[in-house]
């Protein structure tokens, strides 16, 4: 018999209530995206290898919010790999992360207290840990378009996950993660320049990483310096995020959905930000057009100009924002 195709209702702990792609099977509802090249959500219910077995159900009303329905991380990384294929769908035309119409699976329910997430091409998917007690999942939004943004990375520029390039392959997730949290702005969820600010990973309800002011997290460093290819990828894509906020939202003091913030910069001067979409625009070209697997941070800067030369004109005022970001990171002034 023909498969129906049907929206499902979801809570997730973190997307709150929503409509999810789901495809009927018989007497059964599987967590299945007929709307998104049957993207798949599969439960590995513990294990650490294969793909588990598909999220069902009998009714179509998945999840209730707490982590202790397993449906509901479910919800959350099926919600978060719809929006993720939405936004780069939207936003660049991009028809899946190798931009060939097949779509990615995602697994939840890795392991036992895995406190973590995790991109493979291998299985051209992204897997998603309980977190510690099994009870704090790693499953927000901004987290599974993190992890999805690393399959665009690598299917385009490929940029190689160590030194300056590393830091750019991390910070390229962390930029793609932003812009789909505020391209959804779900009400419990707005877009925010935090990186994992609902899945508490450090207990005290801080984020993982800081956008506007990166050193924040205590690691992250803020501007470039010749010591940045040296250190762990997740702190060394802290300059290039710096840059992307100051190119979104400008230097100084600046309220963002209820959120205050204070950015910095390296040289002292003010930088006028362009507004987020733009901002994301010009690093998707760089990324697709111009970065290679060894582009650093001055590679970086000259890929973005191209851009935005391409996008806004060379030397037009847009095309001297990202210049003016760069220059705040201390990278080309
Ligand atoms: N969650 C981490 C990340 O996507 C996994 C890793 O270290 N690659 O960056
Ligand atoms: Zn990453």
């Amino acid at each position: 018999a023909a498969e129906k195709v049907h929206t499902g209702s979801g809570k997730g702990q973190f997307v709150g209530d929503v409509e999810i792609g789901t495809t009927q099977s018989g007497s059964t509802y599987q967590l299945v995206d007929p709307d998104r090249a049957n993207q798949k959500t599969y439960d590995l219910n513990q294990g650490t290898s294969g793909t588990g077995t598909l999220f069902t159900d009998d009714n179509d009303v998945w999840g209730n919010g707490q982590p202790s329905d397993r449906q509901t991380a479910g919800v959350d990384v099926a919600y978060g790999a719809a929006a993720t294929w939405d936004y780069f769908k939207d936003s660049y035309g991009r028809n899946g992360i190798r931009n060939d119409g097949v779509a990615a699976y995602s697994r939840a329910h890795y392991g036992n207290n895995y406190v973590n997430a995790f991109w493979q091409d291998s299985c051209f998917c992204m897997t998603y840990g309980d977190g510690s007690g099994n009870t704090h999942p790693l499953t927000a939004l901004d987290v599974a378009a993190h992890e999805m943004s690393h399959g665009v990375t690598a299917a385009t520029a490929g940029l190689v996950y160590s030194g300056e390039s590393g830091g750019l392959n991390e910070a390229t997730s962390d930029i793609f993660a932003a812009a789909v949290e505020f391209h959804e702005d779900l009400p419990a969820d707005p877009g925010d320049y935090f990186v994992g600010e609902k899945i508490d990973i450090n207990g005290d309800g801080t984020p993982l990483r800081y956008m506007d002011k990166p050193s924040k997290d205590g690691a992250s460093k803020d501007n470039w310096s010749s010591t940045l290819g040296g250190i762990d990828v997740h702190y060394s894509s802290g300059p290039a995020n710096h840059f992307f906020y100051l190119l979104s939202e400008g230097s100084g003091p600046k309220t963002v959905n209820g959120v205050d913030y204070d950015s910095p910069t390296y040289d002292g001067q003010p930088v006028t930000g362009i507004g987020i979409e733009n901002a994301a625009a010009i690093w998707y070209r760089a990324l697709t057009t111009y970065m290679t697997s060894t582009t650093n941070y001055a590679g970086a800067r000259t890929a973005t100009l191209s851009a935005a030369a391409d996008l806004f004109g060379a030397y037009s005022p847009t095309y001297l924002a990202v210049a003016d970001a760069w220059a705040g990171i201390n990278v080309g002034n």
